[in-house]
């Protein structure tokens, strides 16, 4: 039996202590977007199992709603960053969990360097009896005895276990699930889970797990003996000052508490320099992802979802709803900036180009998902129409929707748009739609002609587009930052989680 907790263990558990509760606070700022949880893909509104808002929301409602009117603003108490920062949320949830699992993969690496391992895996099942015989001494307030020669005894050692070897993998495996690059790529892998909602779903309850094991953890803890088990986790091992043991334990309490604070704080008064800072920490995996995993969706026309949401109001001007009127028959769509033929199409001219058809689900970054048949134009054939010249590294797409009229709630404004990197674009299901389900696409889901990235999420989707202009850097269009809800709602520019 060690006579002590080895450094690494020390370390890796405060350092757990602190990421597990900003993992813990992000997600919930990610629920809050859509605080219902689905078992089933389509996220039919109101079929969810849980739901964690007052407001009601039907499919069939008169009023006109669209997904963002579902998001809830959570106090900062509890959610990272809190009130509506969904791109904030994201952003540290991202960040974090890089350096989770980096705590995590170093901890079980060294565990089994150390031969600690043996104290945390069962190698034999009698610890399964043993161990809800220690539950039962546990309920009969006596303490049970460790295992022989070990640190822990049974039902520890089993909850340990689980924990490190059952339940962190799963949230990181339906974390996974979740992201529109990976099930693009990888569709089978969501399935898994009973797909992105179900993989939603699991990844809810791992959170209620965790916080059941530290709830449990933390009382048991107190039940042995807090001065003394501080010794043990903190100092090293129970013969150490047990009053010292005290004084840093409430030292790291308060100083992990003071981080919390700080990061919400600076989040909600300083929210570009926040962005920036954990962009740059979150941004370059969603870069790799998204390069890295094109989509390859082929779902079944049976998949279609009976039910789409839809996000973002369609545009209220005069000339749109003439355009309409008339079958977008005056509608031309500009192609130009740094391009070597620039050009105005019709919608035959453009369909004249050439179309495919894709079935495939769309991932709101949000949470809800739902499988569409979508039929348009390659983005990669407008393109090698138009011949981008060697400067162009973005394609931006020009709505025709302005926010500010739209849906001008907490003061956004100004047209909708969205710059992509011009190799998302070139991806093979990267489409211009012109079609949903087998019919001309919807006002709502974004008539005459709505953009298709199948390995993004959502809101790079533009809906309504007016013109296409490529660009060499997005600095001075909008505010700068690459896309409207980059300028005005702090999310990433490439999103492949
Ligand atoms: N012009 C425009 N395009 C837009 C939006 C918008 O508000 N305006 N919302 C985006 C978001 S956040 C999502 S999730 C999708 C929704 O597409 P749908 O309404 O067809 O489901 O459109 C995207 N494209
Ligand atoms: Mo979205």
């Amino acid at each position: 039996m060690p006579a002590h907790y080895p450094p690494f263990v020390i370390i890796t558990h405060l350092l757990n202590i602190l990421f597990l509760l900003m993992l813990a606070r992000s997600g919930l700022e990610v629920l809050s977007a859509h605080p219902k949880l689905y078992w089933s893909d389509d996220c039919p509104p109101g079929r969810q199992w849980a739901r964690f808002s007052r407001t009601e929301f039907g499919a069939d409602s008169r009023r006109p709603w669209t997904s963002q009117d579902e998001e809830e603003s959570w106090n900062p108490v509890i959610a990272l960053p809190g009130r509506k920062n969904l791109g904030l949320g994201r952003h540290w949830h991202f960040l974090t969990l890089q350096f989770w699992i980096a705590t995590g993969v170093v901890y079980v690496v060294l565990m089994f360097v150390s031969g600690y391992w043996v104290y945390l895996v069962p190698t034999s099942w009698s610890v399964v009896p043993q161990a809800i015989r220690d539950v039962g001494t546990y309920l009969h307030f006596t303490l049970p005895e460790p295992l022989p020669g070990e640190p822990f005894n049974a039902a520890q050692k089993l909850a340990y276990f689980s924990v490190v070897f059952l339940l962190a993998p799963l949230q990181i495996a339906t974390g996974a699930a979740m992201s529109p690059a990976v099930i693009g790529r990888f569709p089978w892998y969501a399935k898994i889970f009973g797909g992105k909602q179900g993989a939603r779903s699991l990844h809810f309850i791992g959170l209620v797990s965790f916080t059941g094991f530290i709830v449990v953890h933390t009382a048991m803890v107190i039940i042995h003996g807090l001065p003394v088990e501080l010794a043990k986790i903190l100092l090293g091992g129970e013969d150490a000052d047990h009053s010292l043991a005290v004084i840093v334990g409430t030292l790291a309490l308060i100083a992990i508490i003071v981080l919390q604070v700080v990061f919400t704080v600076v989040s909600l008064r300083n929210p570009r320099l926040t962005e920036r800072v954990t962009g740059a920490v979150s941004g370059p995996l969603q870069r790799v992802l998204s390069r890295a995993l094109p989509s390859r969706q082929r779902y079944r026309r049976e998949d279609i979802s009976p039910y789409h949401r839809v996000n973002g109001y369609p545009p209220t001007s005069t000339e749109y709803r003439e355009m309409a009127r008339d079958g977008f028959a005056d509608y031309r769509l500009a192609v130009g900036g740094l391009v070597e033929r620039p050009t105005a199409l019709s919608l035959p001219e453009l369909r004249a180009l050439g179309t495919q058809t894709q079935i495939v689900n769309h991932n709101c970054i949000q949470g809800w998902n739902a499988v569409a048949e979508w039929s348009g134009v390659p983005l990669a054939r407008l393109l090698d129409r138009v011949r981008p010249l060697p400067g162009a590294r973005y394609v931006v797409f020009y709505a025709l929707d302005d926010k500010g009229l739209t849906d001008g709630r907490g003061g956004r404004y100004g047209f909708y748009y969205q710059a992509t990197a011009l190799h998302l674009a070139r991806q093979p299901q990267s489409l211009l739609a012109l079609d949903m389900n087998g019919g001309p696409l919807p006002a709502e889901h974004g008539a005459p002609v709505r953009v298709r990235l199948e390995n993004q999420l959502g809101f790079t989707m533009v809906k309504w587009v007016a013109a296409i202009e490529l660009v060499e850097s997005t600095e001075g269009i909008g505010m700068g930052h690459g896309g409207f809800r980059e300028d005005q709602q702090y999310y990433a520019n490439h999103v492949g989680i």
